[in-house]
């Protein structure tokens, strides 16, 4: 069935964003028997992979861990055929699971939200579209995604160009064909790092302008082993509660040892094998102490820089793509296919930003302070303004008409990473302050819906009106969240974790460091204790 085009006026709850986390909350609030809709800016569901259609996007999680949890049956029948999913892959999962559960007729598409206003006599949330409508509702749930505001270089100049030019996250949905072009990427980070081989394989002429060269390990993707299938689907639920309990929301066998106690013959072994194994958590979760000690870390780090030396023949070229000044995991790690050789080919060439700073886009390519580059198309990797982005965006005001930008200007406060104190009735699904980017986001995001879905039903049968985080609490978190992100070496780096690739944001680790499992325990023991921390009032 197509999605609805119209809202309604009056819902128990309104979901913006009908990603993996909409579709789901849909699911499980409309079990409840509530009176739902997402409301969705896009002309199809998805979200993220909707979006991010660029050539070679995939997800840096393996298929097996990259899915739903919540219906076994699925969890049986569905076949992916690859180690990792690629973007078409997922997108197809997302509709066959949407089909499955009859969800699109309760989707309302090509709609974005403005606003949502907290009214205090009523105790309703007023959202408003783009085009005008308004829709009243108990509860207001922000499934808006963490990277879904794309940020664009912060150079003049763009407007001018005559070629063509795409940003990764908004691509043509017919697709682009970069045969016979002269094309330039800004930016490397993991949708750079992917299309980069890609687009070479099309293009006359590739030029990659980076701006920090990031650690990639390689994915050695390829068809999905059916052993490892028949296993994992032989014990899925042990499997799935693993991944709830362990740090990163894939669960993986811990660590015990320091990278300093190792004997460096042992320890080049070891990365070595974890690198075969192409999956992010391998070396980073090599030893314990390689995200806490910059000495532990440099080991892994200079393992990696070994690889990029050995894989790209000009060593000055080699030399441009080592990271050097942070250090490896504070910055996302990439996933690749490829994208160190590319530079072995004649026609791809890499423009290291630091030396020579991008200035300008012109009308025919892009200058840096050395020379201008003619190119025919232009590929915007350039990134998102992450985590609150797509909440700031909208015009959400709480109590006493207070607007959540107001609230944020120093950086986002949150009870949980589930609601800001003075919203009552707003929940972020893997909003700042939860594990979120820094886990498996499917397993972060079942967490965040299951445990919303269990304080409204407590809501509703207690006939209980509304709830909001305390400013206590709130602040408690909060500061929980910078001490734990304080014990690692993530906040020493520039990175979008840190909110440091926007101009002007605020800079603090916006994801809880502390767990994916220690955060579940904490988030169940506050419901089993009467949602402490919340004001539940009738
Ligand atoms: P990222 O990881 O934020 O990467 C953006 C890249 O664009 C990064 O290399 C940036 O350099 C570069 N960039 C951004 N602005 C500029 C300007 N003004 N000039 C030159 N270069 C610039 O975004 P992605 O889309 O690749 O990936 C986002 C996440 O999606 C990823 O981490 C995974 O979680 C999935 P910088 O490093 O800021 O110097």
């Amino acid at each position: 069935m197509p999605a609805t085009r119209k809202l309604p006026t009056e819902l128990d709850a309104v979901i913006v964003g009908a990603g993996f986390s909409g579709l789901y909350q849909l699911y499980k609030l409309r079990n409840l028997g509530m009176h739902v809709k997402v409301v969705e800016a896009g002309s199809d569901i998805g979200g993220t992979w909707y979006w991010n259609r660029y050539p070679g996007a995939r997800c840096d999680v393996e298929s097996m861990h990259y899915s739903y949890s919540f219906d076994p049956e699925l969890e049986q029948e569905w076949e992916w055929t690859e180690k990792y999913p690629s973007q078409p892959e997922i997108l197809s999962y997302i509709h066959h699971v949407a089909d499955r559960h009859d969800l699109r007729r309760d989707v309302v598409l090509d709609t974005k939200v403005t606003a949502a206003h907290y009214d205090e006599d009523s105790a309703l949330w007023t959202v408003r579209t783009e085009a005008g409508e308004e829709v009243s509702a108990r509860y207001c749930i922000m499934a808006v995604g963490c990277l879904s505001v794309p940020k664009k270089p912060e150079v003049p100049g763009l407007e001018r160009f005559r070629g063509d030019w795409y940003h990764t996250c908004d691509w043509p949905e017919s697709g682009v064909d970069f045969t016979g072009k002269r094309v330039a990427v800004i930016g490397t980070g993991s949708s750079g790092i992917q299309a980069v081989p890609i687009i070479a394989k099309q293009a006359d002429a590739l030029t990659v302008f980076q701006r920090t060269p990031n650690f990639s390990l390689p994915t050695f993707n390829g068809p999905i082993d059916q052993d490892m299938v028949a296993d994992i689907k032989s014990r899925y639920r042990e499997i799935r509660e693993e991944s709830r309990q362990s740090g990163f929301g894939v669960a993986i066998e811990p660590p015990t040892r320091s990278a300093l106690e190792v004997d460096p013959d042992e320890r080049h072994r070891n990365y070595e094998e974890r690198w075969q194994r192409g999956n992010l958590t391998g070396v980073l979760q090599a030893y314990t102490d390689l995200l806490a000690d910059e000495e532990a870390n440099e080991t892994a780090a200079e393992f990696v820089r070994g690889k990029i030396r050995e894989i790209v023949d000009d060593p000055e070229t080699a030399e441009k793509l080592c990271p050097k000044t942070y250090a490896f995991g504070t910055k996302r790690p990439c996933l690749d296919t490829g994208y160190y050789e590319t530079f072995n080919s004649d026609h791809v060439e890499l423009v290291d930003l630091r030396e020579t700073p991008l200035v300008e886009i012109t009308d025919s390519g892009v200058r840096t302070s050395d020379r201008e580059y003619e190119v025919d198309s232009l590929v915007l990797a350039t990134g998102f303004d992450a985590m609150t982005g797509a909440l700031l965006n909208i015009d959400i005001r709480g109590r006493g008409g207070q607007p959540l930008r107001e609230k944020w200007q120093d950086g986002p406060a949150l009870y949980l990473g589930l609601n800001p104190a003075g919203f009552p009735n707003l929940f972020t699904i893997t909003g700042p302050g939860s594990p979120s980017v820094l886990s498996n986001m499917i397993v972060s995001i079942e967490q965040h819906v299951e445990w919303i879905t269990d304080l409204v039903e407590h809501m509703r049968h207690r006939e209980l009106r509304t709830v909001e985080a305390t400013e206590t609490a709130e602040k408690e978190w909060t500061d929980h969240v910078r001490e734990v992100g304080d014990m690692t070496l993530y906040p020493q780096t520039d990175s979008w974790y840190m909110g440091a690739n926007v101009p002007g944001k605020p800079r603090l680790l916006m994801a809880y460091l502390g767990g994916v499992g220690p955060y579940w325990q904490k988030c169940q023991e506050v419901a089993a204790n009467d949602y402490e921390g919340f004001a539940l009032s009738a």
